[in-house]
C-alpha cells in the first residue's frame, strides 16, 4: 500500500547529524512527530547507504513512517525502502518507476517554472520544492524562490507536496498558505541538541498552522 504523509519531513544528512547516529536521530524525530524519512548521503556510496539503510529499516519497522532513499536505485532496492527522491540531475522518473514498480513513493524535486511544466503526474507521487531558502546545507542549491514561489510551484504541478530549504518550524504556516502539504527539514533537526524535542517544535507549529488555516 502506498501512502504517505508528507507534513513533517526530515531529509538525514550525516555530517550534520554528528553528534547522534542517523538511527538515533530517525527514531528520536519519529518520536517527536516527524511522518516521512528521507536518507540523503552524497558520501556514502552505494554500499554505506544499504548498510545504514538496512539499520534504518529495521529500526523503523512497525512506526509507519516510510523511508526513502536519495538519488540510489540500487541503494534503494537492496534496501527495501519504500521509495525513491530524485533530482532534475538524477534517474529520470520513467525509469526509477521501471525498476521500482507501481507500489513504491517517487519523489521528485523541483525548483521553476520550466521543470514544474514536465512533471508527469502519472510517474510522481510527490514533489520537493525549493529551496524557499538560501541553506549551507545544500552549497549546490538552485536559486531560492521564496514562499511566492513555492505558491507558484503548488498551483502548476498539482501534485503532493513538501517545501524544503532553510525551514524552520515558524515556517510551517507560510508553506502550508502557500499551498503545500509540509515541510521538509534537514539542519532544523539533524545536528540539534534534542532531535525529539526539535521535531516536536515543528510538529507543534505544523499543529497551530492548520487550525489557523
Ligand atoms: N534540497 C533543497 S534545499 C536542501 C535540499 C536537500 C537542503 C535543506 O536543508 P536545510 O538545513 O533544511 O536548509
Ligand atoms: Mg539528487
Amino acid at each position: 500500500m502506498k501512502s504517505f504523509d508528507l507534513s513533517l519531513y526530515l531529509v538525514l544528512d550525516p555530517d550534520l547529524c554528528r553528534d547522534h547516529s542517523m538511527v538515533e536521530t530517525t527514531m528520536a524525530a519519529i518520536a517527536g512527530g516527524a511522518t516521512l524519512i528521507q536518507l540523503r548521503d552524497k558520501k556514502a556510496g552505494t554500499e554505506g547507504l544499504i548498510r545504514v539503510g538496512r539499520e534504518l529499516m529495521r529500526a523503523m519497522e512497525g512506526t509507519n513512517v516510510p523511508l526513502i532513499v536519495n538519488d540510489d536505485i540500487d541503494a534503494a532496492i537492496a534496501i527495501g525502502a519504500h521509495g525513491l527522491h530524485v533530482g532534475q540531475d538524477d534517474l529520470p522518473s520513467q525509469i526509477a518507476r521501471d525498476r521500482l514498480g507501481p507500489d513504491k513513493i517517487i519523489g521528485l524535486s523541483i525548483e521553476s517554472e520550466d521543470v514544474a511544466q514536465k512533471v508527469d503526474h502519472t510517474i510522481v507521487d510527490y514533489v520537493g520544492i525549493g529551496p524557499i531558502f538560501a541553506t549551507a546545507t545544500k552549497p549546490d542549491h538552485k536559486p531560492a524562490i521564496g514562499f511566492d514561489g513555492l505558491e507558484k510551484l503548488v498551483r502548476m504541478v498539482g501534485l503532493p507536496s513538501v517545501a524544503i530549504g532553510g525551514l524552520k518550524g515558524e515556517h510551517a504556516l507560510p508553506a502550508l498558505e502557500s499551498g503545500a502539504d509540509g515541510i521538509a527539514v534537514v539542519s532544523a533537526i539533524c545536528g540539534q541538541p534534542d532531535p525529539k524535542q526539535a521535531t516536536a517544535y515543528i510538529a507543534q507549529k505544523l499543529k497551530s498552522a492548520r487550525a489557523y488555516l
